[in-house]
């Protein structure tokens, strides 16, 4: 009936991601017992500490709560980002960070495509992810020549793919119909294909490079590599798993268990050995496998300021100063953690007045008009209430863990270098919103709010 009407951006990406997932749990079937687990380790939880929760997720049903809130994927080519900005875009996502891996001694540098908006995370906070081959680290000049003329000849996207997105872009997004289209198209971008898009040496070669590489170069597309529900428990989920024989990386990355969680913890299962098709000079397949998809949990806790953040990068520092491999002792790795950080508070009051993490300012009375309190007196006096504002983004530590476990542990080649900002920005066509800026601005927003009324 209403043919032309444009349906949101929201509800195209809750669309999209709610396909994605189904593809994912058909693709990879452990995924699908790894989201039940969460499901069920939520559900405990929830009912063990509804009080702990605010009102708004008590209400909310357990698969949603569950959700999926990110997944990843790995790109060749300045083309391809740009592109991908762009199809992102048409579901009200857009590039937040920078995220450099050389850090960490990966090939890659990253972004995450995320909505911005407070309410449109609510109605589905769904990120990617999203991670560029740097070939100029690769140390052959002769090896680098031929990847780049690899990844010259695959296109990732198909034709009426563009063609919609060029639509969206023209009409300022899509109807009902033309976005069951998209969808579909879309998807295939990040489907998985079991056929090699290069011969068995090839693919042996790069990988010996480092399989990050190969696992980037040698497919027809960016199959998803994860997707990541959110669980309420992270260490019961990580037990739960070990408990049912799954094999979950060793430990979990990121700050250690709390009273009042800060940014983000997460966990996975390791990546499965899958059989791939290589084709022969002779034109017949031979079989072979690779190892890159899996399945990750993640639990959120308050965003820190700059100030908050850089005490967490010091104490995380400290810790894998004193325990180089975590893996190696996951007991006493996690005993540090625990010692180290107790140099951060943990008191929501503290964190705030020591503006080591983000708030929002909600105002439970206008009776006090044209009182001339302080936000501290007003705080205390009930008249304004702080509530946390959670951490929406990646950590480039926890990522490079992340990484690691996935890929065949035995990476040779360490890519050290220069964080290059500038060259991701210039591939994706536009500048990473800054998320410190993003945060800052969501917090003097409500407080601004709330001091409008009491002196309005
Ligand atoms: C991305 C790894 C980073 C996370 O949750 O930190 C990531 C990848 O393996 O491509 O997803
Ligand atoms: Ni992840």
């Amino acid at each position: 009936m209403f043919d032309s009407v444009l349906i949101s951006p929201n509800q195209l990406r809750e669309q999209f991601s709610q396909a994605l997932s189904a593809m994912y749990r058909t693709e990879v079937p452990l995924y699908g017992a790894l989201v039940d687990l969460v499901v069920e380790v939520n559900g405990q939880y929830l009912a063990e500490h509804s009080d702990d929760l605010p009102r708004s997720e008590r209400d909310t049903d357990l698969v949603r709560l569950s959700q999926e809130r990110h997944g990843a994927i790995r790109l060749g080519t300045a083309a391809e980002l740009h592109t991908m900005r762009r199809l992102f875009a048409v579901l009200g996502m857009q590039a937040v960070g920078y995220y450099d891996l050389g850090i960490a001694g990966l090939p890659v540098h990253s972004t995450a495509f995320r909505p911005v908006d407070a309410n449109d995370l609510a109605v589905n906070p769904f990120r990617i992810f999203t991670s560029l081959l740097r070939l100029e680290l690769i140390p052959d000049q002769a090896l680098q020549e031929r990847i780049k003329a690899l990844l010259a000849k695959r296109r990732i996207f198909h034709p009426e793919l563009i063609d919609l997105i060029e639509l969206a872009e023209e009409q300022g997004g899509l109807t009902a119909y033309q976005a069951d289209h998209f969808v579909t198209e879309a998807l295939n971008v990040f489907r998985w294909q079991s056929e090699a898009a290069v011969d068995e040496d090839t693919y042996q070669q790069l990988k010996a490079l480092h399989p990050l590489v190969a696992d980037i170069v040698c497919f027809k597309g960016p199959h998803i590599n994860h997707l990541t529900p959110r669980t309420l428990d992270i260490d019961q989920a990580q037990a739960a798993m070990l408990a049912q024989g799954i094999e979950a990386k060793t430990i979990i990355e990121g700050p250690p268990k709390r009273q009042h969680p800060i940014l983000l913890r997460q966990t996975s299962f390791k990546a499965l050995e899958e059989a791939i098709q290589f084709k022969t000079n002779v034109g017949t397949w031979q079989t072979g496998t690779h190892t890159a998809r899996f399945g990750e949990i993640e639990q959120r806790g308050v965003a820190l300021t700059p100030k908050g953040r850089a005490l967490y990068d010091e104490l995380l520092a400290q810790v894998r100063e004193r325990v180089p491999q975590p893996e190696a002792d996951p007991k006493h790795y996690y005993h540090v953690l625990q010692e180290v950080f107790q140099a951060f508070p943990d008191d929501l009051t503290q964190l705030r007045q020591e503006e080591l993490a983000y708030f929002t300012y909600h105002l439970q009375t206008d009776t006090v008009k044209g009182a001339k309190q302080s936000i501290e007196e007003l705080i205390k006096n009930g008249i304004i209430l702080p509530l946390p504002i959670i951490y929406e983004d990646f950590l480039p530590v926890s990522a490079a863990g992340i990484f690691r476990s996935n890929l065949a542990a035995d990476a040779a080649n360490d890519f050290t270098a220069q964080a290059s900002q500038q060259a991701f920005e210039q591939a994706l066509g536009v500048q990473v919103l800054d998320a410190f800026e993003w945060y800052a601005r969501i917090e003097q927003q409500s407080l601004a709010q709330c001091l409008a009324v009491l002196h309005g």
